[in-house]
């Protein structure tokens, strides 16, 4: 299915909980900077989640995977607004009590500001392995592992996979205080993340899991920033999360 943002179509999955439940909390989930809603850890969070007794929204971000948009023109403000209309979508369906916001890397980088932007709205805060790193990286002049000139900031850079990425996604990220969101929304997070992620330091969550009020943080030794190594270990922290919460 699709849900608009201001007709920009995302690609979306809705699955309801494994145990039949007519009203139930919803995660929103959405993965990370040039990931899709089927990656193979995004499903197997989806599917913990379902056996928890949630419902789970996965999407497409603009510019990834088979929602509308192209890579090159993708910054965080757009997927601010993608993830604001997703929660509008949530919060019009009946069945829904609670909602629930989870991202891995770019996408935890996200549904932390969107956490930020909607504390009123968000009864908990699931962020993987969270890029909280780029718009400090942004406004130092350094992504993706390359140097530029934050105040010059170059027309484009090129991606770990050869596509372009434009200027304008590193002027929005100059912009953005992850900091700020941390310190307004005050809810549950659980912060998980492998202490051999090659993509994103430890350190994000280390400091992270300080800045907000309420955190835990999950640490999986010898993983990597998709959880090639130990995704069970890494739904098995977030199911035994999600079941506290629903006590
Ligand atoms: C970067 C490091 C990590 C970066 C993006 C990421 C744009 C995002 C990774 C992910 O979402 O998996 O320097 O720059």
């Amino acid at each position: 299915m699709f849900i608009l943002d201001d007709g920009i179509r995302l690609s979306a999955q809705l699955d309801m909980p494994e145990n039949g439940a007519e009203k139930c909390p919803l995660v929103l989930l959405i993965h990370g900077f040039t990931g899709y809603k089927e990656e193979p850890h995004i499903r197997a969070v989806a599917k913990e989640f379902l056996q928890t007794g949630c419902a789970v929204l996965r999407a497409d971000m603009y510019g990834h995977g088979q929602s509308d948009g192209t890579f090159e023109n993708h910054t965080l403000y757009k997927w601010l607004t993608n993830i604001l209309s997703l929660i509008e979508y949530a919060r019009k369906q009946d069945f829904v009590t609670d909602l629930y916001l989870c991202g891995h890397s770019q996408g935890g980088l996200a549904v932390i500001l969107a956490a930020g932007m909607a504390h009123d709205l968000i009864r908990g805060l699931i962020p993987l392995s969270p890029a909280i790193m780029i718009p400090e990286g942004a406004r130092q002049g350094t992504l993706l592992g390359q140097q530029f000139d934050p105040e010059h900031v170059p027309d484009q850079l090129i991606s770990w996979d050869g596509r372009i990425l434009k200027g304008n996604y590193v002027r929005v990220a100059q912009t953005l205080y992850p900091e700020q969101a941390m310190e307004r929304y005050t809810g549950p997070v659980l912060l998980v993340h492998g202490d051999e992620d090659e993509a994103v330091p430890l350190q994000c969550s280390v400091d992270a899991a300080k800045r907000f009020a309420n955190a835990e943080l999950r640490i999986i030794e010898g993983d990597d920033h998709c959880y090639g190594r130990h995704l069970d270990q890494v739904t098995r922290a977030v199911g035994d999360w999600m079941r506290r919460q629903m006590q």
